[in-house]
């Protein structure tokens, strides 16, 4: 919706967070983690990086960031919740569960971000803070999470009734990127999986699946992106994942770091490597073990690429990496800065990024708002008082009145079935409902440059197609109520044409 609506929320949000704070000022606990929430509404969105241990979490966080500031490992690695923001010097800052927070010193080794957690101590610690100079952080805080250690099989299906309050317990995340690998686990284990209530539970509006380690998929042949994004595609049109998360899109996360963090060195390396006959290289690689080890695999003419580097390069790259990088350099790739374009290109992070931008960037205020309320729900459900009635009957007044509200339920609930139009027209709701972008233009399906007159003439002829739809005795109740959310939706558009 237009910024005018869109900040009216967010003031409805922050008046009645505000005035929670004053009826619970006598426990002081109480007001200032409502007055946390208040102050949360202004800063960046936060964005969880959840999945299983190992499915490459860490790395892609680093190459959102466009720098080594996870630590990643073949070994279970990331141990505490970590936060990752921008500020204006490098600062990491332990916070324990009861206690002072602390600084731990900032030591970086081999271009990568050291964290020194004091030893066993990850239990007595709530989270970490690094605060780090980044454009990427500015719009964004990203929280990376430890691996969620088994799948319940029979976690109970999330329900699609977004924001229904015995639904959806407060986060500290606005949004989560769902990371799932793709190896040999069969369709049903995935969406299974995907079910899985961890860390940042999922509820469809603000949740992103990816299918990560994309590269791996084939046993890392060149090909390897090419079927990951057929993956992607089959599971963006799966019905069952549709209640689930918004969006699925495949990613080489250790592509994307790599090649956002690329030095001269390295491309020296696989330069020398392209080299080698192709052949032998791939029949190297094949036993990736052994292509890093002395007298290993490569024949001459890689000897050049001494065992200790070439064990290194595949930490880098991985195999895929490896082949790819070298088949470009033979290609006619001449420079490392070209090669790293090349790699991230290909990585499929440019999609991801224009996924959180559509899913998350666009609908900030939105997401931003449901996390305010919801925590100020809980509150008022866990410790009403005198005082506080008018509170909950506040909340909910936004929360069924405001439209943004009403079109995120109603995405979800198309997106999971339980309100269901024919199909076409369930398609173009959705569109207009926001699901490809908020931006007026792109709900109307016309070029993101359309001007002002276009904008307006397809939003009336989009408001008079649903109020027809609207009348069409045929369909059901739920399918006319839904109609007229839509409806609401074209007239905010040219509301927003014609004053703005
Ligand atoms: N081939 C390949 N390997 C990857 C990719 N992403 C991560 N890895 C490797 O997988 C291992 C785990 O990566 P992390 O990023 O530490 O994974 P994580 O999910 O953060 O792991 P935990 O924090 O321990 O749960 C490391 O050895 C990475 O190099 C990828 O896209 N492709
Ligand atoms: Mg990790």
């Amino acid at each position: 919706m237009s910024a005018g609506v869109t900040g009216a929320l967010s003031a409805a949000v922050g008046a009645v967070l505000g005035q929670a704070v004053e009826v619970y000022a006598d426990e002081p606990a109480t007001a200032r983690w409502l007055h946390g929430h208040l102050v949360r509404l202004d800063e960046p969105l936060r964005v969880a990086i959840a999945g299983k241990v190992k499915a490459g979490k860490s790395t892609l966080l680093n190459a959102l960031v466009g720098e080594q500031v996870a630590p990643t490992d073949a070994g279970e690695c990331t141990r505490v919740v970590t936060w990752y923001r921008d500020g204006p010097h490098p600062r990491i800052t332990l916070h324990p569960r009861s206690g002072q927070a602390r600084p731990l010193p900032v030591r970086r080794h081999d271009g990568a971000l050291v964290i020194d957690l004091p030893p066993g101590s990850a239990e007595e610690v709530e989270r970490l803070t690094v605060d780090w100079p980044s454009q990427s952080l500015r719009a964004t805080t990203l929280i990376d999470t430890p691996g969620m250690s088994s799948l319940s099989a029979h976690v109970a299906r999330r329900s699609v009734m977004f924001l229904q309050p015995d639904d959806d317990t407060p986060t500290e995340a606005d949004a989560v990127v769902y990371l799932m690998r793709h190896l040999h686990a069969a369709d049903a284990q995935f969406l299974e999986a995907f079910r899985d209530q961890g860390v940042a539970r999922a509820a469809s509006v603000n949740t992103v699946g990816v299918i990560s380690r994309a590269d791996e998929i084939g046993g890392g042949r060149i090909d390897a992106m090419f079927s990951a994004n057929a993956v992607a595609r089959r599971y963006r049109t799966e019905p069952a994942l549709h209640g689930l998360c918004q969006n699925v899109v495949a990613v080489a996360g250790l592509l994307a770091q790599t090649g956002r963090t690329l030095r001269q060195a390295e491309f020296a390396v696989l330069a020398e490597l392209s080299r080698v006959p192709r052949e032998d290289l791939d029949s190297a690689l094949l036993i990736a073990d052994r292509f890093g080890v002395d007298g290993g695999a490569l024949p001459a003419g890689g000897a050049a690429v001494p065992a200790a580097q070439r064990h290194e390069l595949l930490g880098r790259f991985g195999v895929f990496g490896v082949r790819l990088g070298t088949a470009l350099i033979r290609q006619g790739v001449g420079t490392a800065a070209g090669l790293a374009t090349e790699l991230v290109r290909r990585s499929g992070l440019h999609e991801l990024q224009d996924v959180l931008q559509t899913q998350f960037g666009q609908r900030r205020d939105v997401l931003k708002a449901r996390s305010g309320l919801l925590a100020l729900d809980s509150v008022l459900r866990a410790d009403p008082r005198p005082g506080s009635e008018w509170l909950t009957a506040e909340v909910e007044r936004i929360l069924t009145g405001a439209h943004e509200f009403v079109e995120l339920r109603l995405l979800s609930a198309l997106r999971g079935r339980a309100v269901v139009l024919p199909v076409a027209m369930a398609r173009e709701a959705e569109r207009l409902l926001g699901e490809a972008g908020a931006a007026p233009a792109t709900r109307l399906g016309l070029p993101v440059a359309a001007d002002r007159a276009e904008v307006g003439a397809a939003a009336a002829d989009a408001l008079a197609r649903w109020q027809d739809h609207a009348e069409n005795p045929m369909l059901s109740r739920t399918a006319t109520d839904a109609c007229r959310v839509v409806i609401r939706t074209c007239e905010g558009m040219l509301d927003a044409v014609s004053t703005g």
